[in-house]
């Protein structure tokens, strides 16, 4: 394929003129259209069993780069544009990024597709096609502020495939419009990423510089929004009607495919497995059953059926993220399926006499419980996830069904996570070991031997410096923001959650500030970065953004302390800005409460880019530090076993820690001190400071100080160079384990068994 000659004739074709005198946005939409034509022509995975991964999100990133590597026509691609002086960086930054998913529940959807993909298995992603996304990420005053994020263009990766469902809501009947894209494996074959929509909606009832509108009216509001405020009544409604809306569609879309390929809808599950990520898409369940039974099989064998097809993955614990819906709303919203849900709730009941275990309770739904029930198969996401679950959090289901549960540790696809960001490191490795681990990422392993090696350590150092200014870059671009590569990086980047521990890492840094104030001087200038977008109505997650804000400000004003520490909170966290900040950091944050981070996935990548993890031993951190010895991480904090005690006993108190620490008793006071007043805004700082000091429900105060101590060490390791650069390269040797290549085997092997 020449690529240069496809570039020029379209060029002409589209506008008219030479490729030289394209603007950059010509050349990406060029680039687009040639990309979408090659995978259009890329044969279909296909096989005689399927997979769809149906999922509320997908935060899949943007697409050039990643569908032009596994075309396999990047590097071609790269050397057009170099020899016009351009970059494939520059022309990506034209691209929007699809604003479809939120944390790392969606981009593990999204890095699943890619190497279901890849390994050639017939799986599809079905989802919704949300206009304006989660949303987008203002800071004004110091505080988070939300807008729309319109991503969707006039050209785009999206096709139409002219396809409607019709889909009845108890109030009204509408057509879901069937979108896709192509999902292309690093072979060349491909699979889709399903999405439905609903032409009705207007984005125009927003209300201007706000995500606010009318949540009653449905037929315009559906699909505006991913996870639309659910601190009232109608919101919380909206959220089902958008999830039936997905699984209505969604499993007639799956009966009109096994009808196509003249399957028998009663050996249904000899052909379709359907992987129901987290409890959005839960109503998957009854509703297959109630299309089973219109097709005219009995409820027995709908239900028996049902049960072979599905299958469960929990990504959390927290009984905030475990779905229950009033039974009203489901009368409400989609009344034919409530006679499926308690005759479910009766086969529950008649397998267990154990009330806790009943799909319905006080007429409440409890969508996790159905899962379980009703799918033949339940995964944690990491080792220490699983075992809890079986344990503790789903311990009576465990008794019930020891076989259906399973643990796939997470992963994340190398394509993305390091040949797309991070060429330099690519190529380095490839010198090293050959380029056999972009197939079997174990080989990453024979990189071991090079850590000692001074002369690699000074190689991985480099790359890691011109990752550091390639970053400086990008942040005085996007925020106009200068930060200093000659300083540690130190990054926490992902959503903004109190067990996630956010504020710890704040009281921290308040910590360092107030030591270089009373005349401490740091080894080495530390910048700390964060990056979190807080659910709108997560008023505390606001508050800690605000904090943060604010220290980050008063720091930079200070003239001593900006010498010696720098914050930065990086506006409008997105997959985009991941792939530049992955690849600079030297610190990776991963410091949940122990027992609460069920995997965690940015722990993968900074790993696989060489930074060290600071953290506690909970989710996926603790595979990595079996992985790359005590001598390769910082690992501090209570253990999960302690943790789910107090919670048990109900014997945590911060009075208490305040009460016999003076020190950090000082730190929480600071988040209340005038110099914080004075930039900040006293309720906002009040109520979070009332909320660390009399509940901190995640326990932030239980392990400051040996998070702090910690810390210091991790600094204190860095200022030997060579060491440090030991410990970047063993901790790329050990990360082969979590390519999401080897999970999505595993997936297949034990679950999905496509051929
Ligand atoms: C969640 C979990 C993570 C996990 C991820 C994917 C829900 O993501 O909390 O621990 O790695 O799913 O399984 P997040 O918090 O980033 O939204």
């Amino acid at each position: 394929m020449n690529m240069e000659k496809m570039m020029q004739d379209k060029a002409v074709s589209m506008y008219g003129s030479d490729l030289s005198n394209c603007s950059n946005e010509q050349i990406y939409l060029l680039l687009l259209d040639i990309t979408k034509d090659l995978m259009a022509n890329a044969p279909l995975i296909e096989g005689d069993r399927k997979l769809y991964y149906i999922s509320a999100e997908f935060l899949i990133g943007k697409l050039l780069s990643n569908n032009l590597l596994n075309l396999g026509v990047y590097d071609q691609v790269r050397d057009v544009l170099a020899g016009m002086g351009k970059t494939l960086a520059e022309i990506e930054e034209i691209e929007p990024e699809p604003s479809l998913g939120n944390g790392g529940l969606g981009r593990l959807a999204a890095c699943f597709l890619d190497s279901i993909a890849t390994l050639e298995l017939p799986g599809d992603g079905v989802g919704l096609n949300y206009h304006l996304g989660l949303f987008h990420q203002k800071f004004e005053n110091r505080k988070q502020k939300e807008l729309p994020d319109p991503w969707m263009t006039a050209q785009s990766w999206l096709n139409d495939t002219g396809k409607y469902y019709p889909v009845h809501f108890g109030n009204m009947d509408v057509e879901a419009h069937l979108k896709s894209m192509d999902v292309i494996g690093y072979t060349g074959k491909k699979n889709q990423l399903l999405l439905f929509d609903l032409d009705t909606v207007t984005e125009a009832i927003v209300e201007s510089d706000s995500i606010n509108f009318d949540k009653n009216d449905v037929k315009e509001n559906l699909t505006l929004f991913l996870y639309p405020d659910d601190s009232d009544e109608v919101g919380r409604k909206l959220r089902v009607y958008q999830q039936y809306f997905l699984v209505s569609a969604g499993a007639q879309m799956i009966l009109e495919d096994v009808k196509a390929h003249s399957w028998d809808l009663k050996n249904i599950s000899d052909h379709v497995v359907i992987q129901i990520n987290d409890t959005h898409p839960s109503m998957v369940i009854p509703e297959l059953i109630r299309l089973l039974m219109e097709n005219g099989l009995s409820l027995e064998e709908a239900v028996a059926q049902t049960e072979k097809v599905c299958a469960y993955t929990n990504h959390t614990i927290l009984a905030e993220a475990l779905e229950k819906w009033p039974s009203h709303f489901i009368e409400q919203v989609a009344p034919q399926l409530m006679p499926i849900i308690r005759e479910l709730d009766a086969i529950a009941a008649k397998r267990d006499d154990n009330p806790k275990t009943r799909i319905i309770q006080n007429d409440i739904i409890h969508m996790a419980n159905m899962d379980i029930h009703f799918s033949k198969s339940t995964n944690g996401v990491a080792k220490i996830h699983t075992d809890i679950l079986k344990d503790t959090e789903l311990h009576d289901f465990y008794r019930l069904y020891p076989e259906k549960f399973n643990n796939k540790t997470n992963g994340i696809t190398f394509r993305r996570w390091l040949q797309a960001c991070n060429p330099q490191l690519t190529k380095w490795i490839i010198s090293k070991i050959g380029d056999g681990f972009l197939k079997d990422s174990i080989e990453l392993e024979a990189l071991k031997k090079y850590a000692a090696d001074p002369e690699c350590q000074k190689e991985v150092l480099a790359i890691k410096r011109e990752k550091k200014e390639e970053l400086a870059v990008f942040l005085k671009n996007r925020q106009g923001v200068e930060i200093d590569p000659n300083s540690i990086f130190d990054i926490q980047v992902k959503r903004l959650h109190e067990y996630k521990r956010q504020q710890m890492n704040l009281l921290s840094v308040i910590n360092l500030y107030q030591e270089i104030k009373n005349g401490y001087v740091p080894e080495e200038k530390v910048t700390v970065i964060f990056g979190a977008k807080a659910a709108p109505a997560y008023i505390l997650a606001k508050d800690i953004i605000h904090a943060i804000l604010v220290l980050s400000d008063l720091i930079a004003k200070d003239e001593v302390a900006s010498k010696y520490l720098q914050v930065v909170m990086v506006e409008n966290y997105d997959v985009t800005c991941a792939e530049k900040l992955i690849p600079a950091a030297d610190i990776s944050e991963q410091i949940s409460l122990a027992s609460k981070e069920a995997s965690g996935t940015s722990n993968m990548k900074f790993m696989l880019n060489g930074a060290v993890t600071l953290g506690t031993d909970d989710g996926a951190n603790v595979e990595i530090h079996h992985l790359v010895g005590d001598d390769n991480i910082f690992i501090f904090g209570v253990d999960s076993d302690t943790v789910i005690k107090h919670y048990e006993k109900a014997d945590y108190h911060p009075q208490d820690i305040l009460a016999q620490d003076s020190k950090v008793r000082e730190l929480v006071d600071f988040l209340v001190s005038e110099e914080m007043i004075a930039l900040g805004d006293q309720t906002s700082l009040g109520r979070l400071h009332h909320d660390i000091t009399t509940k901190d429900w995640f326990m932030a105060l239980i392990d400051l100080e040996s998070y702090m101590n910690c810390r210091k060490e991790a600094y204190a390791a860095y200022a030997d160079q060579n060491r440090w650069a030991q410990m970047m390269i063993n901790n790329i040797a050990a990360a082969g384990f979590f390519s999401s290549d080897r999970t999505i085997a595993q997936y297949n092997e034990e679950i999905w068994k496509l051929k």
